[in-house]
């Protein structure tokens, strides 16, 4: 007898909800559910990867068992262990590493919304270590940041009916998204509202617009600027919500005079024209929305000033809190997961370990500390573990040198670091000293196979999920379980409650299952977890115009900033080493002067250089094993103009080699329409279908484009930390030579 079970996919962030037919504990049918959040036959039909949700529930691959690693580290050899033996062992090996170097010895590593992270976060807080590491620098972080700290709290874009002009800056929805977000824009690019793209590469969103502008990366914080300017020149400013509303106008207006449209076209290499069309479209809109992305997120000095700027195009056309335009988002009623994770109860202790403190002066706990102290007013909770993520640089530093202390441990949750973080080469080698590395994951990666112990991750189908967004919006989605974990599998929150249970921990995890958490998440609220179960969604509709309304004193609440209006200038940012007006700063070079004229005397040519543009059907390193994936999208690319190639003598499918300070990255050449003078590479890749094992590591030393990243911090952006994967330089060549999957590859050549 079969059973019919709701559930979600985890495939990417909407978690769809599904209907599992179940037969003795195994899925054996999956449907999608048409009575759940956020269903949509269309984005079912144009979803290639929730069907191979009942493949990867029991491919040959996944990790099923606890392993332990016999042999050298990388050797590939491990030993099937129990549990009890794994966990016993790995709390054992902590404990006497905590005793001789302390709790900060221990350092995490995570990836992308994969998965709850606050159980990971909890653990690392009650066993005294601040070192996690993590994509808060780059990918979400410097616009919660600066959002946070011009408005009091984060904004969303928020479009409806009422919208009337849409401007999409450096995210590429189409392939990144292609959901729900990118059919709406679909529909609005075939509507009167004009659509605006704005982005170096003609991708399928700006195919679907008005009007696109392809600025020379990195140079985005010039064209706000600009855009600001003919917005004030033009006089197409909301001053009703000026007046009442922003702090610092006057000085804004001074300091964005010099920023013409003529200034700013040289340093972007747009047409002054187009500059003053899209602040047009912009500004004489009653409501327009505007939603950025990691074209803007990944480009070292200049990340916090644009999107300060950004806010300041928002708040002066008066596009704030208001239907179509973009809402405050508000605390979350459930329990925020800066207090699941302990954050706020141990901050003393933290801070104390922290590595960034004097180098990132935001990204810190006494950063932290500072903008909590104004968030609070109006009860909002910041994602505290996120926004104090350790920074790579000094981990790595740690690892490498002992100093300031040693790090000599290190936890991997629901990442390929190996493939996804910056400069491989150095983290292969930080990785490769350590003395403990515990490696949570479905499965094999190369990353895992440098493990100590590699621990096997129940997924979605056979685990509850609550995708909250770290509680910086009310809303959270997922649902329950439609099996326990196959084979040996466990939720991540239980094997870090098991590990916490060794280490002194028993207290603080009251909650024996992942369910039994969720469902105590939600006890402030009026939810139950088998509502959660049955709707698949927390959510309470939102207010707009939340700055007017009354506070216990009778007067409007104003933002939670520190004037209590939206800072146009910023009282905060001198505090932390920023500036009151956005200012663009250098971009990352990854070549040095000396490696220029090397390679170029070998022939070699210098180039701008994006990464990682988002491509279905592939997310980050994940989904190579899917074999139909595999022969659709079967080879690593390096995109460009065709003007471009034929300046460089290429065609498309000729193999070239990019290279930097850092090392080197192989790929093939795809024409595309896109800036001249600018290429981008693919991230991710690597070959499941080859031994984990060194040297060959799934293969990933070949096409592998962050060989030739850096995280170094001397070109970051200074508060928050944020390295580069944009708007880079590298060095390009073509290379005829086979990949090591094409016919008539030998090792020798
Ligand atoms: N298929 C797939 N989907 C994904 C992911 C994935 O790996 N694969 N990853 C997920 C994750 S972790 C994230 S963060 C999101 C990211 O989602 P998006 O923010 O949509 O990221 P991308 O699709 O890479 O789009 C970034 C765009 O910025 C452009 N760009 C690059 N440099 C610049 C610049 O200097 N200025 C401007 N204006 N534009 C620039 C690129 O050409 C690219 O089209 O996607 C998520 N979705
Ligand atoms: N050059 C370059 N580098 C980049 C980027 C870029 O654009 N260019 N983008 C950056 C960005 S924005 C991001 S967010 C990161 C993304 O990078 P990550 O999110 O770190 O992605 P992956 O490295 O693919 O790691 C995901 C791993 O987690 C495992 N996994 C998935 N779900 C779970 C789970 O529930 N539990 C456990 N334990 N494991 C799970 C998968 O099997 C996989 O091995 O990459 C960053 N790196
Ligand atoms: S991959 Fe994303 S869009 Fe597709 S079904 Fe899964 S959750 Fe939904
Ligand atoms: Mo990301």
């Amino acid at each position: 007898m079969s059973e019919f079970k709701k559930t979600n996919c985890h495939f990417c962030g909407y978690l769809c909800g599904f209907v599992a037919e179940v037969e003795e504990g195994r899925v054996i049918d999956l449907q999608p559910d048409p009575t759940r959040y956020p269903y949509d036959p269309r984005i079912l039909a144009g979803c290639r990867r929730w069907p191979m949700n009942l493949e990867v529930l029991d491919h040959e691959d996944r990790i099923n068992y606890p392993l332990r690693r016999l042999g050298e580290r990388g050797s590939g050899q491990w030993e099937r262990v129990s549990w009890d033996e794994a966990l016993d062992d790995i709390a054992a090996r902590l404990e006497e590493l905590r005793q001789t170097y302390g709790s900060q010895t221990l350092a995490s590593m995570i990836g992308g919304p994969h998965t709850s992270f606050w159980p990971l976060h909890r653990f690392m807080t009650l066993f005294g270590s601040p070192n996690n590491m993590g994509i808060g620098q780059i990918c979400w972080n410097p616009r919660i940041w600066m959002d946070v700290l011009t408005f009091g709290w984060t904004v969303e874009a928020d479009i409806t009916e009422d919208t009337g002009c849409v401007i999409i800056w450096g995210t590429n929805p189409a392939e990144s998204d292609n959901s729900m977000f990118w059919r709406r824009l679909l529909e609005i690019g075939r509507s009167e509202v004009p659509l605006i793209v704005i982005d170096p590469r003609r991708t399928r969103t700006a195919a679907a617009a008005d009007l696109w502008i392809a600025p020379k990366p990195g140079t985005d914080c010039a064209l706000a600027l600009g855009l600001l300017h003919v917005l004030i020149d033009e006089d197409l400013v909301d001053h009703e919500f000026v007046d009442a509303w922003c702090h610092g106008y006057e000085e804004l207006v001074a300091h964005v005079a010099p920023w013409t449209p003529e200034v700013v076209a040289e340093i972007c290499d747009v047409p002054a024209e187009d500059i003053r069309r899209v602040a047009r479209l912009f500004g004489s809109a009653a409501t327009a929305a505007l939603i950025s992305g990691r074209g803007i997120d990944q480009v070292g000095e200049s990340v916090a000033p644009t999107h300060r700027a950004i806010c300041c195009l928002r708040a002066i056309t008066g596009n704030v809190d208001k239907p179509g335009s973009c809402v405050l988002a508000e605390g979350s009623d459930f329990i925020a997961e800066g207090d699941l994770g302990g954050t706020y109860e141990h901050f003393e202790a933290l801070n104390e370990r922290c590595l960034n403190t004097s180098y990132t002066p935001l990204q810190c706990y006494e950063g932290l500390a500072k903008a909590e102290a104004l968030t609070e007013r109006l009860g909002r909770k910041l994602p505290g573990r996120y926004l104090t993520s350790a920074h790579p640089d000094l981990v790595l530093h740690a690892m490498e040198t002992g100093e300031p202390y040693p790090v000599r441990a290190l936890i991997v949750e629901a990442t390929n670091p190996l493939l996804t973080y910056a400069d491989t080469h150095r983290v292969y080698k930080a990785l490769k000293g350590l003395d403990l590395i515990v490696v949570l994951d479905y499965w094999m990666t190369p990353t895992a196979a440098l493990a100590d112990y590699v621990l096997p991750a129940a997924g979605a189908i056979e685990r509850p999920t609550f995708q909250a967004h770290g509680g910086v919006a009310n809303i959270a989605y997922g649902g329950p379980a439609a099996v326990a974990p196959y084979y040996e599998r466990k939720t991540d929150y239980e094997i870090f409650r098991l590990l916490g249970l060794r280490l002194g921990q028993a207290e603080q995890w009251p909650q024996e299952t992942f369910e039994e958490a969720i469902a105590y998440t939600l006890s402030p609220t009026a939810q139950t977890w088998e509502d959660y179960s049955d709707s698949g969604i927390y959510f309470r509709p939102y207010g707009y115009a939340k700055h007017e309304q009354l506070n216990e004193e009778g007067i409007p609440q104003g933002f939670a900033t520190t004037t209590g209006k939206i800072e146009l200038a910023s009282e905060f940012l001198p505090q932390v080493g920023g500036t009151r007006l956005p200012v663009p700063g250098k971009r990352r070079q990854l070549c040095s002067p000396e490696f220029i004229k090397e390679k170029t005397a070998e022939g070699w040519t210098s180039i701008d250089l994006i990464t990682g543009a988002r491509k279905q059907p592939y997310n980050a390193s994940m989904y190579f094993q899917n074999q139909a994936f595999r022969q659709k999208s079967p080879e690593p690319v390096v995109e460009m103009s065709e003007a471009t190639a034929a300046r460089l003598g290429l065609e498309a499918g000729d193999g070239v080699v990019l290279a930097t300070d850092q090392g080197e990255a192989r790929f093939k050449v795809a024409i595309v329409v896109m800036r001249d003078d600018v290429i981008n590479a693919d991230y991710g890749w690597w070959h499941p279908e080859w031994s984990c094992e060194e040297p060959a590591l799934g293969g990933m030393w070949e096409s592998n484009i962050n060989c030739l990243t850096s995280c170094s911090l001397d070109q970051g952006e200074p508060m928050i930390g944020t390295w580069s994967y944009n708007a880079l330089d590298c060095m390009i060549k073509k290379d005829d030579r086979p990949l090591s999957w094409e016919p008539g590859f030998s090792r020798e050549a």
